[in-house]
């Protein structure tokens, strides 16, 4: 075998297995958490449901439009006509490829879309589901539980959520226009500043699931992830529970050896971020605030900096001294000011409020 037909049978293994090849790199966006091909909810079934009849069908019109080209193009085998039937053969194809077969497929696709986007809709209960708000910042989330048993629970970058039961969503925006999307649960939807939208999803079972900010809203956009996660009815009330405001307030101020890091906290970060049972000199507001995550229960999160970072030991430190490296551009300015011991020393404070 001399070399030339080495390589002509490579190149052509290439070929041939490139294809393959390429259809299941696609495919793998199919599966993982933040796939609408797998869904985890009615909504969100009804949504792949659509999309799997959509793919089939415009599909098989692909196979045929490129079929009947080709056969355009073979002109000698073709029978002949007359010009009067000729005319009527191409009435025929305009009619039913031009009207009829888009008439019919919209028709099917509305049987179908119509519900599914009904049952998103947060129509009256007969038991009203739980309302959780949803604000999003340049680049990040505030989550909000204003029905909570004993009284509004605030968190950020996390969305715990009952399982299987519908939840309506109350969404924002506070700066520009951002838009929440829990690809395995259904949605989405804009947030959009100065006025409330609202979705109702709902979770068959406990899971984790990704939400993804779906409106580009600045350089971090692709940084704005959301960790959301559906549980039990009791352990989501529980969940609730340790984060009300008395249990997080003494959470913060329990141990004395944290006392110096809560002192430049409050100098230096309190007018951004509100960590409960810290007392704030009304000075500190005064400067402006741009509005940055509650950070009562940061500890619990997992993550930080909407996705950027795992949380683990030593992580908040590190998310001090390099978030504009790690997330170049975003809100909270670079802490020039503070030393690394000291920005660790905030951190390991920080990583003690988990509720
Ligand atoms: C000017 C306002 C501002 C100041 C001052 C500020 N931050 Fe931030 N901080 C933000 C914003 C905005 C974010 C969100 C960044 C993002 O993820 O895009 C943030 C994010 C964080 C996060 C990650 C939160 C999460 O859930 O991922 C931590 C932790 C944090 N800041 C701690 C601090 C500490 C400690 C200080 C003081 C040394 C401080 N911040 C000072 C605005 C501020
Ligand atoms: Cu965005």
């Amino acid at each position: 075998m001399g070399l030339m037909r080495v390589q002509w049978m490579r190149a052509r293994l290439i070929r041939v297995w490139s294809i393959p090849a390429f259809l299941a790199v696609l495919l793998t966006g199919c599966a993982g958490n933040k796939s609408i091909l797998d869904p985890a909810g009615r909504a969100a079934a009804d949504v792949a449901l659509v999309w799997w009849g959509m793919a089939g069908f415009f599909s098989l019109v692909l196979i045929m439009v490129v079929a009947l080209g080709l056969y355009s193009f073979r002109r000698r085998s073709r029978p002949k006509l007359s010009a009067l039937e000729e005319k009527r053969l191409a009435r025929r194809f305009i009619l039913g490829g031009g009207v009829l077969l888009p008439v019919a497929t919209i028709g099917v696709l509305l049987i179908f879309g119509v519900p599914a986007g009904q049952r998103m809709l947060p129509v009256p209960l007969g038991t009203p589901p739980d309302v959780i708000q949803v604000t999003g910042h340049q680049w990040w989330w505030e989550v909000r539980y204003p029905g909570a048993e004993g009284g509004e629970v605030v968190t950020a970058n996390q969305l715990v959520m009952p399982a299987g039961e519908p939840v309506d969503f109350h969404v924002t925006g506070a700066d520009v226009i951002h838009s929440f999307w829990i690809p395995r649960l259904g949605g989405k939807i804009d947030m959009i500043p100065g006025h409330i939208n609202r979705i109702r999803l709902e979770a068959d079972s406990p899971g984790v699931f990704g939400a993804q900010c779906a409106e580009f809203c600045g350089t971090q956009h692709a940084h704005m992830q959301l960790y959301v996660e559906a549980m039990e009815r009791s352990d989501y009330e529980a969940w609730l529970a340790e984060r009300q405001a008395a249990k997080l307030e003494t959470l913060a101020v329990q141990s004395d050896a944290h006392a110096p890091a809560r002192e430049v906290f409050v100098e230096y970060c309190a007018r951004c971020h509100r960590v409960a049972g810290l007392t704030v000199p009304d000075s500190q507001w005064e400067l402006a605030p741009i509005q940055g995550p509650d950070l009562s229960d940061i500890g619990a999160r997992p993550t930080l900096g909407a996705g950027v970072l795992a949380m683990e030991e030593g992580a908040i430190g590190y998310w001090l001294e390099h978030h504009q490296q790690l997330k170049p551009g975003n809100r909270m300015p670079a802490h020039l000011a503070l030393e690394p011991p000291a920005l660790q020393a905030i951190g390991d404070w920080l990583e003690t409020l988990s509720p």
